[in-house]
């Protein structure tokens, strides 16, 4: 008996697709979509199916991926042969046309597919909070914030979270992106540099030289050309390795609340990258389940009409407990799922950590040293206040 029931008064929809885990980048590559699967294996075993409406998410149409994608960019990827794997000697570093076929944005089988799926399950996510038939909608296997309009980048190839907000822009004057995974979300600000309708703030680890994609700095606020309503509608929140649960949620809450009250967006998304955790294979920071899911407490209090991205997120374990535990919280479930993870989830050993029982919000990390100081996160608090002195009427 779960207990688990429906939200009163409010809708939370879950948009997945089984398929996309069917995909494989290559065996020794960080983006695993099989965490896709244990999410949902957690998500199913709590129960909290019974409390949205789930949806399995149909591929996305080449029109819809050329409503922000180059025709030519997709044409290539829906027809470019999959490299052979392990890459070939003769040719090791083959068609990088639109930054294709390197060790970031390989071509695997299916890639057309996994695309038009990712996407696909964030166009429906969109489009649900369009037609207010949902309230809040989840779509973990979106959130891919690198790529661009004629480019792969970063392990994304098709930016489903700006094809999105795009669909959002027809009902809304105003829609705030957050980006809380550990990269910078260079692909969704770069779309809407242009516009003063989309707002983007993202947290990162910022080290030009050794951490990729190297931009996202304080003083980046959006091209201040002459005539840019786009000016000041990015704000890029820089961080240092080590950052906890104590100061990120600080940070985020005084700066998000800043945000909405000078912006007043209609909806917000919100890409919750896991890679922000602490144990992470790429990241450096020392977030855990707790602090991560904070920041999605937050904005559904916000009240406004949220959508829910995935992103990056390289330690499969962690992922499935940081996704699992928000789609609590969506539906409002968080403080009454037993913090034991059930005894019948497939892969329940996945989620052992030195023999313990498992739980939900354990995460396994090497504590890091924290190199964020009060100061320097005051003074970025100081410089997105100031920003915002030249947003809204
Ligand atoms: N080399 N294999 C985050 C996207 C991060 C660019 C340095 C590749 C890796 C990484 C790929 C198996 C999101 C860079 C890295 C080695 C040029 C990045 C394949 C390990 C492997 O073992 C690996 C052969 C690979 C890639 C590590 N790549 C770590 N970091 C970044 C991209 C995406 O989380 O934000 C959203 C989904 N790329 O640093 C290099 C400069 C390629
Ligand atoms: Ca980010
Ligand atoms: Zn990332």
């Amino acid at each position: 008996e779960h207990g688990i029931t429906r939200p009163k008064g409010y809708n939370v929809s879950f948009h997945y697709n089984p398929d996309m885990e069917k995909h494989h980048f290559g065996m020794t590559h960080p983006m695993k979509p099989w965490r896709l699967t244990l999410t949902k294996s957690l998500v199913s075993a709590y129960g909290m199916n019974f409390a949205m409406d789930n949806y399995t998410a149909r591929a996305a149409t080449y029109e819809e991926l050329t409503s922000y994608h180059a025709s030519d960019y997709v044409d290539h990827l829906a027809t470019v042969a999959p490299q052979p794997q392990p890459l070939d000697v003769e040719n090791p570093n083959p068609d990088l046309k639109f930054n294709l076929g390197g060790s970031d944005c390989p071509l695997f089988e299916g890639l057309y597919n996994y695309c038009s799926l990712s996407g696909g399950a964030s166009l429906d996510a969109a489009r649900k909070l369009c037609s207010n038939q949902s309230d809040i909608a989840i779509a973990w296997g979106g959130g891919l914030h690198h790529a661009k309009k004629a480019e792969a980048s970063g392990f994304c190839y098709i930016n489903d979270i700006v094809l999105g907000i795009l669909q959002l822009l027809r009902i809304h004057a105003r829609v705030l992106y957050i980006d809380i995974d550990v990269h910078h979300g260079d692909g969704v600000e770069e779309a809407f540099f242009s516009t003063d309708r989309v707002m983007t703030v993202s947290f990162h680890k910022y080290d030009p030289l050794n951490f990729f994609p190297g931009t996202g700095a304080l003083e980046d606020n959006g091209p201040k050309s002459e005539h840019n309503p786009g000016a000041h509608h990015a704000i890029n929140v820089p961080l240092n390795d080590g950052i906890n649960d104590e100061q990120y949620k600080w940070l985020f809450e005084t700066i998000i609340q800043r945000v909405v009250d000078k912006f007043r967006p209609g909806a917000i998304a919100l890409q919750c990258g896991a890679d922000s955790l602490a144990g992470d294979r790429l990241g450096k920071f020392n977030l855990l389940v707790q602090g991560h899911s904070s920041c999605v407490e937050f904005c559904k209090k916000l009240g406004l009409p949220l959508i829910l991205f995935g992103g990056g997120g390289y330690t499969p374990k962690n992922v499935a407990r940081a996704w699992a535990y928000e789609t609590a919280i969506a539906i409002g479930h968080q403080d009454d799922i037993p913090s034991q993870i059930p005894i019948h989830t497939p892969w329940r050993d996945r989620f052992k950590i030195d023999s313990l029982l498992p739980t939900i919000q354990q995460i396994l990390g090497e504590p890091r040293q924290n190199r964020n100081t009060q100061k320097k996160l005051t003074e970025i608090v100081q410089h997105v206040t100031e920003q915002l002195r030249f947003v809204g009427a």
